[in-house]
């Protein structure tokens, strides 16, 4: 059996090459001025290999001077969104876009930002999208099948081409900061003259710690921490429990044609200053569940951020 193309020297391919002969990448290190060395060009000559030299606080003080300086810049905020799952990460991407003028910082409890959109459903890997949420996969680049006889839904063939290709879209935009293995614990109000509250930013803490919370401020909050569960409907619950609404609907049964459109159209700025999207949205409306169908999460972050443009443009 002949070796895989990659590995075969396109001179002569017959013969398979030592080397690795990737197409040359076009990515550059950023603000990088130094020579940067090609995979080709270290492959099949490891003898004379080696890194170049460093010392240990030089790698420490890289990662802390950036984190820091992060924290800084996000302690203010425009838009905090609450939730890495594909509903924030979804609403992250179309704010991101659509004004490079917000500083938007996603707080995630996890240590690997995703949510429950790794897999289509239990441990299925496929991930189904119904019409017209196709859309957003056009407009993020990931490719699908069109499936089924009335062609009403899209197949995208592993879930973690969905998941990863969009966190990585919104890990590009210069506005966006992702604080992961962070949680928030707690919402920042303000009293307004009526007697009801205004949210005005977030209290956080490292998820895997409980020292005391650092805090960011900002007018405008998304909040997509999922359905209800030890870590989800963060938001809706401690609205509850700070008496700013009454009470939870409660997610119902599964019914995916109406669980995705209610959450679609119900998505929504519940108290001034907190959107709520995605499945937290069904705690709060008590609508039903869409079990493992992921097009409402994408298109509820859309109108989430398109909730949040209305604010700022108030
Ligand atoms: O994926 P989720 O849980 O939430 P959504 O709304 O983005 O997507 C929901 C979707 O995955 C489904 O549940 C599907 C469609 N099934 C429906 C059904 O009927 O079964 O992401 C929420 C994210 C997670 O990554 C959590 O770790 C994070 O929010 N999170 C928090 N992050 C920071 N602080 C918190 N307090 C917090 N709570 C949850």
């Amino acid at each position: 059996m002949s070796p895989p193309a990659i590995l075969q020297d396109p001179v002569s391919p017959t013969v398979p090459s030592k080397k690795l002969n990737l197409p040359h990448s076009s990515a550059v290190p950023v603000g990088g001025q130094t020579k940067t060395e090609t995979i080709e060009a270290m492959a099949g000559d490891w003898q004379s290999f080696t890194f170049r030299p460093i010392r240990e606080s030089q790698v420490s003080r890289a990662m802390t001077r950036r984190y820091f300086s992060d924290l800084d810049k996000y302690a203010e905020s425009d838009v905090v969104i609450i939730g890495a799952g594909s509903c924030g990460l979804s609403a992250a991407y179309c704010l991101a876009k659509a004004r490079p003028d917000l500083k938007i910082a996603i707080i995630e409890a996890s240590v690997s930002p995703g949510g429950g959109a790794w897999l289509g459903g239990q441990l299925f890997s496929a991930m189904v999208m119904r019409k017209p949420a196709d859309a957003f996969l056009r407009e993020i680049g990931v490719e699908y099948e069109e499936d089924g006889d009335d062609s009403n839904y899209v197949v995208v063939k592993h879930a973690a081409l969905f998941t990863s290709t969009l966190l990585s879209k919104v890990l590009q935009f210069p506005n966006v900061k992702l604080f992961n293995a962070t949680a928030v614990e707690d919402l920042i109000t303000r009293p307004r003259e009526d007697g009801t509250i205004q949210i005005a930013g977030v209290v956080t803490n490292w998820t895997l710690s409980c020292m005391d919370p650092n805090t960011i401020n900002a007018p405008v909050i998304i909040s997509t921490t999922g359905h209800d569960g030890p870590f989800g409907a963060f938001s809706v619950k401690r609205l509850v429990s700070m008496q700013a609404i009454k009470c939870l609907g409660g997610m119902r049964g599964l019914d995916m044609n109406t669980a995705e459109d209610a959450i679609v159209k119900g998505t929504r700025e519940i108290v001034p200053g907190l959107i709520v999207g995605g499945m937290e949205l069904s705690e709060v409306d008590g609508a039903n569940r869409m079990g493992p169908t992921f097009g409402a999460m994408a298109l509820s972050g859309v109108k989430a951020a398109e909730e949040v443009v209305r604010v700022f443009e108030q």
